[in-house]
């Protein structure tokens, strides 16, 4: 039994995707399960940066089977242009990657239908989310009638298939008001052309990838699972409903890589020693002053994905508590602790006040979560720069303070800690 998860636990960009690319070469598979092209992971290697959205990080070390699960919504396109992108580079993706046959496409419409969501306020604020058609596809493979899987591309039935669904669906999309571009851009022999195209492109890859991770499990196989978002954006568990679309939190493995709980053993949470936001929803931490400023600007927060600004915060421990008990966290990885190294003063909330009750219990209700404030305890910055630090004895005391009441607060051990984006600048301590 290997199966160890990466798991983010504030809303996404915790630098998962540097962890499971240092991670991967102990691996034999690593599995995408959940999440779209909204997932930006940024890894530098040496002076290469490389931004994935689609592909799992695995794909950068030639040994490692790379699996897309069915949990996944898949852009054709994006994918396409990735791949594109890594074999300019030398990496050939059809050699080590498959591709679920039971992952759903994300069809053009469905970018135009993410458009309208985020036109529409929800509960007073846009969800704001990545424009990239995630909620509309889920939304249409759990309403079913509309729904293009991979497997699709590849039956003779294609063609019929996506010229039915487009033509509902530039119904759907002229009662909502679409332009005539928008609705150029989906005619039915636009959409069955480009599906030829991407049936050629990846036809190659699309396979039984859960007959194949089954097997991978029962044959003693070491996996990584990758996942993508972060726990708070969970659809069932995190800030709802200004959360993504699919299970991004510990439990969300499972279902969607298409194994069993018996598999997994060692679940990685990662988190930033402070907290960011992209998007609408509550952020109880959030700092909208200097300090806040200067975090974005020192961890130089921009949404890999669409470059947004992101909001900044904070160390969220009730929070964190949450999501680390929800998805089964055996270690903690605590990232950027090299931007903190610049501050004054840190502040790590502890617990919340709601109507007047202390309570370090994570609410359910965006309202609620709105209404609480943060209740910090104060701890003197370290100021000292921990970028080239390598050994864990070698951190200044008071960032190994810090690191010990994040342990405390949270509950669970820190395991490994990150001081910069390249691959070295990563400390295993425990
Ligand atoms: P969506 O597009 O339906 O999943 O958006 C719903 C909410 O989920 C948030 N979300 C994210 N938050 C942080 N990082 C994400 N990935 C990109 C990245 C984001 C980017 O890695 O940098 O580039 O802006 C991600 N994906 C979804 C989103 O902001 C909404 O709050
Ligand atoms: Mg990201």
């Amino acid at each position: 039994m290997s199966g160890t998860c990466v798991i983010g636990l504030q809303w996404g960009d915790e630098a998962k995707g540097k962890l499971v690319d240092l991670l991967a070469p102990q691996f034999d598979l690593v599995v995408r399960y959940q999440g779209g092209a909204n997932a930006g992971h940024t890894v530098v290697v040496g002076d290469e940066v490389y931004k994935l959205h689609h592909i799992p990080s695995g794909i950068l070390h030639g040994g490692v089977e790379n699996l897309i699960t069915p949990g996944v919504v898949i852009n054709p396109e994006t994918i396409i242009t990735e791949m594109d992108g890594l074999a300019g580079r030398g990496i050939d993706c059809a050699k080590n990657m498959r591709i679920s046959e039971r992952a759903h496409l994300v069809m053009p419409w469905h970018i135009a239908e993410d458009r309208q969501i985020n036109a529409t306020a929800v509960r007073g604020e846009s969800i704001g989310t990545t424009n990239r058609g995630i909620g509309p596809c889920y939304r249409d493979k759990v309403g079913r009638t509309h729904a293009i899987r991979m497997t699709d591309l590849i039956q003779p039935t294609r063609d019929e298939r996506l010229t039915t669904v487009a033509e509902q669906k530039q119904t759907i999309l002229r009662n909502l008001g679409a332009s005539e571009e928008e609705l150029e851009s989906i005619a039915p022999q636009r959409v069955v052309a480009k599906a030829a195209q991407w049936a050629e492109r990846l036809g190659p890859m699309i396979a039984d990838t859960t007959d194949f991770v089954l097997d991978a499990c029962e044959a003693d196989k070491r996996i990584l699972f990758e996942g993508a978002q972060g726990a708070l954006l969970d659809i069932d568990h995190g800030t709802y409903p200004f959360v993504t679309s699919s299970n991004s939190s510990g439990v969300g493995v499972c279902a969607g890589a298409g194994v069993p709980p018996r598999w997994i053993n060692t679940v990685l949470g990662v988190c930033k020693a402070y907290s960011t936001r992209v998007g609408g929803g509550p952020f109880v931490t959030e700092l909208e002053d200097a300090t806040g400023d200067r975090i974005r600007e020192l961890g130089n927060e921009f949404g890999t994905t669409t470059g947004r600004p992101r909001r900044c915060g904070w160390f969220d421990a009730v929070a964190v508590r949450y999501t680390a008990r929800l998805s089964g966290v055996t270690r903690l990885a605590l990232m950027m602790m090299d931007v903190l190294a610049h501050l004054d003063e840190l502040k790590i909330c502890v617990a919340y006040e709601l109507d007047g009750e202390r309570i370090t219990r994570f609410p359910s209700h965006a309202d609620q979560l709105r209404r609480c404030k943060p209740i910090y305890e104060t701890i003197p910055g370290w100021k000292q720069p921990v970028d080239d630090v390598r050994r864990e004895e070698d951190f200044p005391a008071g960032a190994l303070e810090y690191v010990k009441r994040v342990e405390e607060l949270v509950g669970i051990p820190v395991g490994v800690l990150s001081v910069g984006p390249d691959r070295s600048q990563t400390i295993f301590t425990s």
